[in-house]
């Protein structure tokens, strides 16, 4: 009995001497196992007087107990070392960068709005907004477009039902504006337009920027200075010469293609005329005091230009890679 009394310190000394979870498993057999000498002397019991069979018997138990216990004090303390020596190495270093935010950019379609309307501002005019849902009146005849113009048929207008359409111009907002609000005026609309259209340079929707000047001695020339002028500023050459193309609009006479110089040829980059009488008496102007001209240029097409790109639909698939490109 002494002699396994003595087993208690000696486990004691073995546990702490191990310092890894696995070897403390192959000391734990050696006391606690079957070939242990508690096992053995389990099995010598039954060879023992039967009056000392139950006080050697809870000896052993107690024994068994007992390193059982220091066994497990060992591991908990062999697990709290490791989890220091794994805190000391895992520290952070707060030197290091941080992670990078992705800030977003402004669409070069924003972008490019945002440039041509600070162009119009500077020369007096203001920006006007209004309804991308539009009914008949407001889009065409208001605009002097006749029931039977190609341009009220299905295949260019998205009709919502028989009396509103998604616009397919921004003139509708200049009508409206003129409806209530006294001439003189000066305004440009940009604005999201819509046609039944789509290939690699017409998109079902794109952008438009139709311009109004309505005074009492408002010309022709007034109109070639104001897009001349914002065509050289918008392209940053002071040089860049225009030509007016005549041409035909319901709601402008005389009316003309604007085309600007590029590459040593004539491109065409937008429309305009001095605004019909009927278009401006039907919106509450008087057309005997009153004249002016109007003019519509594709945003799309400007910042196509403006940028190099020769396909537009890059600027609606939402490639973060490519509309990243674009600061202002
Ligand atoms: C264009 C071409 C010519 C235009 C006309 C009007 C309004 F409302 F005053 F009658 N706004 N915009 C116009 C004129 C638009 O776009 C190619």
């Amino acid at each position: 009995m002494e002699e396994l009394k003595k087993l208690i310190q000696k486990a004691k000394d073995d546990f702490s001497k191990v310092s890894e979870l696995s070897d403390l498993d192959h000391v734990k057999s050696k006391y606690l196992g079957k070939q242990g000498p508690l096992t053995d002397a389990m099995r010598g019991l039954s060879s023992l007087p039967s009056e000392e069979k139950p006080i050697v018997g809870s000896l052993i138990n107690d024994i068994k107990k007992s390193i059982e216990k220091a066994l497990g004090d060992r591991k908990s303390e062999i697990q709290a070392q490791l989890m220091n020596d794994q805190l000391k190495n895992e520290n952070i270093d707060v030197t290091l960068d941080g992670k990078k935010q992705n800030k977003g950019t402004l669409h070069p379609i924003s972008i490019t709005i945002n440039k041509i309307e600070s162009i119009f501002n500077s020369i007096g005019f203001s920006s006007t907004d209004g309804p991308e849902i539009e009914d008949d009146y407001h889009n065409f005849t208001a605009l002097n477009i006749p029931e039977s113009h190609p341009a009220r048929a299905m295949h260019d207008t998205f009709y919502l039902n028989k009396e509103y359409v998604l616009r397919t111009h921004t003139s509708s907002v200049q009508i409206r504006y003129m409806e209530n609000n006294p001439p003189p005026l000066r305004i440009i609309s940009p604005g999201r337009v819509y046609r039944v259209d789509s290939d690699a340079t017409h998109s079902p929707m794109f952008h438009q920027i139709e311009g109004l000047w309505i005074d009492k001695k408002i010309s022709f020339a007034n109109l070639k200075w104001v897009t001349q002028s914002f065509l050289q500023k918008f392209f940053e050459n002071d040089n860049l010469k225009i030509r007016f193309r005549p041409s035909f609009f319901p709601f402008t006479e005389p009316s003309a293609e604007i085309d600007m110089e590029w590459n040593g040829g004539w491109l065409e980059i937008g429309g305009c005329g001095m605004v019909h009488p009927n278009v401006l008496s039907q919106a509450g102007v008087d057309h005997d005091l009153f004249q002016g001209f109007a003019f519509g240029l594709g945003v799309e097409r400007l910042a196509m230009l403006k940028y190099g790109i020769n396909d537009l639909r890059p600027f609606f698939n939402h490639d973060i890679r490519f509309l990243n490109q674009f600061k202002v």
